[in-house]
């Protein structure tokens, strides 16, 4: 049996894509399994593997882990990616949740009505800009380092580089007034992991197609 993780989900960005930055940024090896109709799902569903009926699920160390969050710490925490100490982990945990509330404005964004598209749009710029990128610009100042936190790369670098890029593709000027933000991101995506999982042809997912989005919502009853 292979020794790597196994992620399942379907093959899209969605709560996964930060569990794969953060297998890759760790050179991890990945297997993964794609959902593709409602039925994988409820066969998975069905198997007992799911231990709240809800992906990601990862298959990893001999345990079938769920909630995105608790498998990112336990990756983040394997691989040396989560502070050398209580307080950092502390900070780690702080910049990485505030990520995840600005991942998930910008995951909803293809599930908003035509109509409310441009106001959502307004909203995710307004956050990122006012909210949320200004704290990292400060804190990277403050720091004087080349990492969020510390002096080695942690699961807060790689997480906030995922959302800059993600962010960009909503905006392409969006980092314009945040220039240690734009060297931050030059920086980690240099980070040889990284840069590989940056290529073409890596387990990085693209954004989500309109074209994709009936089947995404089938498979999990969204808009029911
Ligand atoms: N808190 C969970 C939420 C997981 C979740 O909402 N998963 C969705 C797909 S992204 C799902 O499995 N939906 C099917 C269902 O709830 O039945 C996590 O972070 O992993």
């Amino acid at each position: 049996m292979s020794g790597k993780p196994k992620l399942h989900y379907f093959n899209g960005r969605g709560r996964m894509e930060s569990i794969r930055w953060l297998l890759a940024a760790a050179g991890v090896e990945f297997d993964e399994c794609f959902l593709e109709t409602r039925d994988d799902l409820l066969k998975l569903q069905k198997s007992g593997a799911l231990l709240f009926q809800q992906v990601p699920m990862v298959e990893i160390d001999g345990m079938k882990m769920v909630q995105t969050r608790a498998i990112g710490n336990y990756i983040a925490a394997k691989y040396n990616l989560y502070g050398k100490d209580l307080k950092e982990r502390a900070l780690i945990d702080m910049y990485v949740e505030a990520i995840i509330d600005l991942d998930e404005l910008l995951m909803m964004y293809a599930l908003q009505p035509a109509d409310k598209k441009e106001q959502y749009l307004a909203n995710i710029v307004d956050k990122a800009t006012n909210r949320y990128f200004p704290v990292y610009e400060k804190v990277l100042k403050d720091q004087g380092q080349d990492f969020l936190v510390g002096n080695q790369l942690s699961r807060a670098d790689v997480q906030l580089l995922e959302a800059l890029l993600m962010a960009e593709e909503y905006k392409s000027d969006i980092l314009a007034k945040f220039p240690l933000l734009q060297s931050f991101k030059a920086r980690i995506s240099n980070v040889p992991t990284i840069k590989k999982f940056l290529q073409p042809g890596s387990q990085r997912k693209p954004p989500l197609q309109e074209k994709d989005l009936p089947k995404v919502m089938k498979i999990f009853n969204l808009g029911q």
